[in-house]
C-alpha cells in the first residue's frame, strides 16, 4: 500500500475554517465535545498546529476521539522531553498545555522524559551538536524534569478540574526499555526496518550534513530511538497520536512509518507552533533565552514579568495558546484593551494564568507582591522600597521603639510592631 503523503495538513472538512474562529459553528466554539470539538477549538486558538498524515488508511485522526466509535475512547496520547537541563522552560509548556488539553477532555497522556535520548542530543532545528551529557548529569535532570512534570500536571488538576473526571497523566522514562535492550538485538530487530534513504532524507540531517561540523553517528541515530518510543508506547499503552513542536515534525514522521511498517496500524502526529524571542530564535536553553520553569532558576516575578512585557501583536495569540480562557473571554479582553490599553490588562492577565499555572496562587501572589515593590507601590516609615531583597535596618526601617510603618499602594497602612530585634 502506499504511504500517505508525508506533509503535515490541515484538513478543513475536519477542523473547520482555518483562522477564523468567529466562523465555527456554534458547538465547536468552547465545548470539548468530543474529537471535532477539541481538534477544531485547538486549531483554531493556534496551539494545533499540524496534523500527519492527511489520510489514514483504516482510521481518520478525529476518529480516534470520536466517543461514538466503539472502543476508540479514551485514546493514549504522548510528548517527549528531553532532560538536557534540570527544568523544563516556557517553550516545553506550551507542548506540555497541548497534552493538557487532551486529558481534559478525558484522553490518558504520557509525559515521556527521554532519559535515553538525552544522552544521543536530538539533531532537530540544531545547526551544531549539542554539549554531549554524561549519564549522571542526565540521571539528575531527568529526575529534576520528572519531578517538574508531577508538579505541573498537579497545579493543572488542583486549579482547573473541579471534580471532574479528566484523563490520566503519566510520567515514564525511555531509558526504562532502552536499558534492557541488547544493542545487537535492537539493530537486528529494529534496525532493519529503517531506510538510510529515508532517514537521510530528513530535514533536521540534512542541515547538518551540510553544515562544517558534520553530524555524528549518535545523532543521526536520534530518530530512530524516537520512533522505537512511539512504538513501544502503542503496543504498550495503545498510544497512537505523538504531540511535539514543529521541529519534531521528521522524528514524528520516523516514528509513523515504523509502525505502520510494522503493524500496518494508523498513528498520527500533532505538531504545536514553535515560540521564539523577538530575534526569531526558538525559546529555550539552546539559543541562551530559556524561561525556565523550575523557580530557583527563573522566579515567580521573573516568569509572571516575561509575559507582561509580551508586546500588543503577540499578547492574544499567547492568550489563547498559554491559557484555558474561553475564546469570547479573550475578545472580551482585548475589546477593553483598545478602550484602555495602558492598563495593560491582556498582558497582566496572561502573566497571571501562566504563573498560577506553573507556581500555584502562592507563587502568583509573591510574583504580584514582588511587582508592587519594584514599581514603587510599597514605603517603609515613609522611604519607598523598590527592591524585594533588601534587608531591614534598624534605625532606618525598624524604628527604635521597634515600630515600622508600612504603606502598600495608596490607601493601605500597617503599623508593625516587631516583638525580636
Ligand atoms: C520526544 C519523543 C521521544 O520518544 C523521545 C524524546 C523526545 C524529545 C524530543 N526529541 C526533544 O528533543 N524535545 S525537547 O526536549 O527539545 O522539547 C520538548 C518538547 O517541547 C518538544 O516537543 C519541543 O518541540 C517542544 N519545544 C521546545 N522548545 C519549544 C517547544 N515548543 C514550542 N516552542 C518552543 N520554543
Amino acid at each position: 500500500m502506499a504511504a500517505p503523503m508525508l506533509r503535515w495538513v490541515f484538513r478543513s472538512q475536519w477542523f473547520g475554517t482555518p483562522g477564523r474562529p468567529g466562523v465555527l459553528p456554534l458547538g465547536l466554539r468552547e465545548a470539548h465535545s468530543g474529537a471535532q470539538g477539541l481538534l477544531a477549538m485547538q486549531k483554531a486558538r493556534g496551539l494545533f498546529k499540524e496534523f500527519f498524515p492527511e489520510t489514514g488508511t483504516k482510521t481518520e485522526l478525529p476518529e480516534l476521539f470520536d466517543r461514538g466509535t466503539a472502543g476508540s475512547f479514551p485514546q493514549t496520547i504522548y510528548c517527549g522531553f528531553d532532560p538536557t537541563a534540570d527544568s523544563l522552560h516556557v517553550g516545553h509548556l506550551l507542548a506540555l498545555l497541548g497534552l493538557f488539553h487532551f486529558q481534559r477532555a478525558g484522553h490518558n497522556v504520557i509525559a515521556l522524559v527521554g532519559g535515553a535520548t538525552a544522552r544521543l542530543g536530538d539533531p532537530s532545528g540544531r545547526t551544531k551538536e549539542r554539549e554531549a551529557l554524561d549519564a549522571e548529569r542526565v540521571r539528575n535532570n531527568a529526575r529534576a524534569l520528572h519531578r517538574g512534570l508531577q508538579a505541573l500536571a498537579a497545579n493543572h488538576q488542583r486549579l482547573f478540574a473541579n471534580g471532574r473526571t479528566w484523563g490520566s497523566f503519566t510520567v515514564l522514562d525511555n531509558s526504562a526499555w532502552y536499558q534492557k535492550r541488547d544493542l545487537v538485538d535492537f539493530l537486528a530487530a529494529v534496525g532493519g526496518h529503517f531506510r538510510m534513504g529515508t532517514l537521510l532524507s530528513r530535514l533536521s540531517v540534512q542541515t547538518r550534513l551540510k553544515s562544517p561540523e558534520g553530524m555524528s553517528l549518535a545523532e543521526f541515530f536520534y530518530q530512530v530511538l524516537q520512533a522505537y518510543d512511539f512504538y513501544y508506547l502503542f503496543q504498550h499503552y495503545g498510544c497512537r497520536v505523538q504531540l511535539g513542536g514543529s521541529d519534531q515534525l521528521g522524528n514524528i514522521v520516523s516514528g509513523y512509518e515504523f509502525i505502520h511498517k510494522v503493524t500496518g496500524e494508523d498513528v498520527f502526529g500533532i505538531s504545536v507552533p514553535l515560540i521564539t524571542s523577538t530575534t526569531g530564535a526558538k525559546l529555550g536553553k539552546s539559543a541562551g533565552n530559556a524561561v525556565w520553569l523550575n523557580q530557583e532558576k527563573t522566579s515567580p516575578f521573573e516568569l509572571y514579568q516575561f509575559f507582561v512585557r509580551q508586546q500588543d501583536d503577540l499578547v492574544e495569540r499567547y492568550l489563547k495558546l498559554f491559557t484555558f480562557l474561553p475564546l469570547p473571554e479573550i475578545d472580551h479582553i482585548m475589546q477593553l484593551h483598545v478602550k484602555e490599553p495602558e492598563k495593560r490588562g491582556p498582558q497582566k492577565r496572561l502573566a497571571a494564568e501562566v504563573t498560577k499555572l506553573v507556581h500555584g496562587q502562592e507563587g502568583l501572589d509573591s510574583a504580584k507582591r514582588y511587582r508592587m515593590i519594584t514599581e514603587g507601590g510599597v514605603s517603609i516609615n515613609h522611604r519607598q522600597v523598590t527592591n524585594p531583597e533588601s534587608v531591614l535596618v534598624v534605625g532606618q526601617h525598624i524604628l527604635k521603639n521597634g515600630l515600622s510603618l508600612l504603606k502598600i499602594g495608596k490607601k493601605n497602612f500597617y503599623i508593625i510592631k516587631w516583638l525580636q530585634l
